[in-house]
């Protein structure tokens, strides 16, 4: 009788190791062929649109990978007119900027301050903005930005009232 119980113990064991086993070995796979999906794309198969009413207007964005709104890598392009600029605000996660063409300057603040130079960063340059650091940015020509990080991308401007998506009085 005692080896019996034992004996239904050991098999019941066994059993539901191999259920979780199975269970952990399919979820592995479901997360590789998520992985899998590959991008590779030419200049010319970017697709460009309006930016985002989150910045301001004048600006044009391609969604590389991913979606920018939703949880998850993602990576895009943003190209700015000569004379754009992004008024003091900060991000929910870290900020991964590479200037692929053109000049960006970036300063950190809350606010302005029009005897601060900031950091002029040419073509090639990078940079990475810690979560809730303010900073502000311009470009005196157009210029293309690429970036990436894990989101949802989210902006929040120091100063309410630079938001764009602000309502119009
Ligand atoms: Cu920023």
């Amino acid at each position: 009788m005692k080896i019996a119980r034992s004996r239904t113990f050991i098999t019941v064991f066994i059993l539901m190791t191999f259920v979780l086993v199975t269970a952990s070995l399919a979820r592995d796979m479901r997360q590789k062929g998520a992985a899998v999906h590959e991008i590779i794309l030419t200049p010319n198969d970017m697709k460009w649109g309006p930016a985002p009413d989150a910045l301001p207007a004048g600006a044009a964005l391609a969604v590389l990978e991913g979606d920018p709104a939703k949880h998850g890598p993602f990576t895009m392009r943003l190209k700015v007119p000569a004379n754009y600029r992004i008024p003091p605000h900060w991000h929910a996660s870290p900020e991964h900027v590479t200037v692929i063409s053109g000049k960006f300057n970036l300063a950190k603040g809350e606010k302005v301050d029009a005897s601060v130079k900031g950091t002029e960063l040419p073509q090639g340059s990078f940079f990475m903005i810690v979560p809730k650091s303010a900073h502000y940015a311009w470009a005196s020509e157009e210029t293309v930005l690429q970036l990436h990080g894990r989101g949802p991308w989210t902006i929040t401007y120091v100063n309410p009232a630079d938001d764009p998506r602000k309502p119009k009085k």
